[in-house]
This record gives C-alpha cells, sequence and structure tokens, in this order.
C-alpha cells in the first residue's frame, strides 16, 4: 500500500500565468502591462480553441455574410478571431493600436497604452473547412510616439529586430501557444481540464539542420534559380517534403524537427505571399530565438524597413545550416 510520504512528486505544473509573472519579476522595471497582455491573448485563444474545435458542428464554415437557417449572418471564423482576439486586447486597455490581416488600417485602442501588436487572428484558414491545422501569429511592439497621443504608423510600421515579443497559437491534435520575449523560445500545452496553459516545451531550441523542406512546389517554374537547384538537391538527398499550406503548422513542425521553410519569390508574387509585419517578422523572432535563421533571400527578415502594413516578403526560416545552404545558392 502506498503511503502518501513514499509516492512520487508529480512534475510541478508551470502555467502560462505563472511562468509570464516570474519572467516579469526577472525584467527590472517591467510594469506588468506586457504581463496583461499575454492574459488577453490567452483569453481569446482558449476562446478561440473552442470556437475552432466546433467549427464544423455550426454556422461559422460558411463564406462572411451569408446567412444561416435562422436568417443571422454567418461569420467566417477568421473574423471571429479578429474580433476575438481585438476586444479581449482592447478590454484590457494596455494596447494603442493594433494591425490586422483581417483589417485594412491601423485598428486605434487606447492611446494611453504604450503598446502595439501586429496580429494574423487566424492564419492558414483555408485548411478550417478540411480540418487541417490552423494558427494565430502575434507581434509585439513598444510604441515610438508619445504616451498619451494617439498612435501613429511609425509605432505600426517598426522593423522586426524592435519586436518585444512574439507568438503562435496552434490549433491541433493538441493547442498550444509559443512565444518569446527574447530569452529564448517557451511552449506551453492547453489543459482544458484546469482551463490553463502549461508549460510543456521549456526553452526549446530546433535542430541546426533537418531532412524536411516545405514550400509550395506547384510555384516551381515561377521559382528563382537558386530554388529550383536547392530543391533539385533536397530531393538528391532524400529530404522529406512536408506542405499542409498553414504556416503555423509547417513552421511548428520544422521547429520541433529540424528543417526548412520556404515561400519565396514568383514571377506572380514577386515579393513572395507571406506578410512581413504579422506572419514574417514574429516567425523569424522565434526561429532566431530558437537557434535557426530568417530570411528573405537577401536579408534577415528581422532588418527588412517596412514601408506599408501588408507589406508581403519572400521567406526562407528554419534550421540554420540549412537556410545558409539555401542562401548560398541563390
Ligand atoms: P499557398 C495561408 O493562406 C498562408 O497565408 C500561410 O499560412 C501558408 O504558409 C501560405 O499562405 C500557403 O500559401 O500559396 O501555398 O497556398
Amino acid at each position: 500500500m502506498m503511503n502518501s510520504m513514499s509516492m512520487k512528486p508529480r512534475n510541478k505544473v508551470v502555467t502560462l500565468s505563472q511562468f509570464i509573472a516570474d519572467e516579469q519579476e526577472k525584467t527590472p522595471g517591467a510594469s506588468g502591462n506586457l504581463s496583461k497582455i499575454f492574459r488577453d491573448i490567452k483569453l481569446a485563444a482558449k476562446l478561440m480553441h473552442r470556437d475552432v474545435n466546433k467549427a464544423g458542428l455550426v454556422d461559422i464554415l460558411g463564406a462572411h455574410g451569408s446567412t444561416n437557417v435562422q436568417g443571422e449572418e454567418v461569420k467566417k471564423l477568421d473574423v471571429i478571431a479578429n474580433d476575438e482576439f481585438i476586444s479581449s486586447i482592447t478590454a484590457g486597455g494596455d494596447c494603442c493600436a493594433i494591425i490586422s490581416e483581417e483589417e485594412d488600417y491601423i485598428r486605434h485602442l487606447n492611446p494611453d497604452a504604450k503598446y502595439v501588436i501586429a496580429m494574423d487572428p487566424l492564419d492558414g484558414s483555408s485548411n478550417i473547412d478540411v480540418n487541417a491545422v490552423i494558427g494565430t501569429i502575434f507581434s509585439i511592439y513598444r510604441r515610438v510616439s508619445p504616451i498619451g497621443t494617439k498612435a501613429t504608423e511609425e509605432d505600426c510600421l517598426q522593423k522586426g529586430v524592435n519586436q518585444v515579443a512574439a507568438g503562435y497559437v496552434i490549433y491541433g491534435s493538441s493547442t498550444m501557444l509559443v512565444y518569446t520575449t527574447g530569452n529564448g523560445v517557451n511552449g506551453f500545452t492547453l489543459d482544458i481540464s484546469i482551463g490553463d496553459f502549461c508549460l510543456s516545451h521549456p526553452d526549446f531550441k530546433t535542430p541546426s539542420t533537418g531532412k524536411i523542406y516545405s514550400i509550395n512546389e506547384g510555384n516551381f517554374h515561377q521559382f528563382p534559380q537558386g530554388i529550383k537547384d536547392y530543391l533539385k538537391k533536397c530531393k538528391e538527398a532524400s529530404m522529406s517534403a512536408r506542405y499542409i499550406g498553414s504556416m503555423v503548422a509547417d513552421f511548428h513542425r520544422n521547429m520541433i524537427k529540424g528543417g526548412i521553410f520556404m515561400y519565396p519569390q514568383t514571377e506572380k508574387a514577386p515579393n513572395g505571399k507571406l506578410r512581413l509585419m504579422y506572419e514574417c517578422n514574429p516567425m523569424a523572432f522565434l526561429c532566431e530565438q530558437a537557434g535557426g535563421k530568417a530570411t528573405t533571400g537577401s536579408q534577415r527578415i528581422m532588418e527588412v524597413e517596412p514601408t506599408e502594413l501588408h507589406q508581403r516578403v519572400p521567406v526562407i526560416m528554419g534550421s540554420a545550416e540549412m537556410v545558409d545552404d539555401c542562401v548560398a545558392h541563390l
């Protein structure tokens, strides 16, 4: 009969809230505002976990603007995601502006707040109807304009190297929140039984190389010759092609297993497809913090000088040795 004294102590559960509070304590002069933004993101992520997991059951798969049997307007899940993240962050009051893939212009919030968020509320949403993995991507900056004034475009168009924090939520076989504040990357898995994210991937690093390459080879004939040459080398090395067309899912898999993700420029898309401010910069920050590399092919992604809110850039990111090898072919 095991008595309580002899029972093996259970591993200590570290929740996202505790982890962020501990990080805040280690940050001299931290006001707690950033911690509160993470609280707001966590709430919206849990609501999205609920909505994503019932998408097939209620009328939210239809195209935005259609009406359901009750004659109610049907909202697409990515519009719902945008609403949920913006309303949670607005209610928190710690953000002066948001730029979002779902918003044409800057969404101005609390002029007395000091942080700006760039986000893709639901990336890969074309995969929802086929029950594939989707995600939310976010990037956080400190404003450059005076507190107490309306946020400016300059606040929202900052280089990736100025990011204070970045992360993603992946709605997969489990829902995870992965983020960095510049002190490494930590992954938290949602335990719905306690309603919180628990530390599951502490300080994880991406392997320096790997056997996975991710790219939409349907665009092969439009790729620059260097990309074609690198892909030929990947095939000759019997690497595995893995691509589901959802950046968060492809990125997360490669981060853990090692690999390279590419969305290069094509004849039809001379700047590539992926957005600098709320897809490439946050993923580049995470990738570099995990020991990987992230480039446009000609420069470090986080050094790109932004010129517009929804600007696109070519992207090559993942295991450092694979990125170097790919760039050597360009
Ligand atoms: P393609 C999803 O639409 C997305 O923005 C990213 O999540 C994904 O990596 C990419 O576009 C897929 O694009 O042209 O291969 O379908």
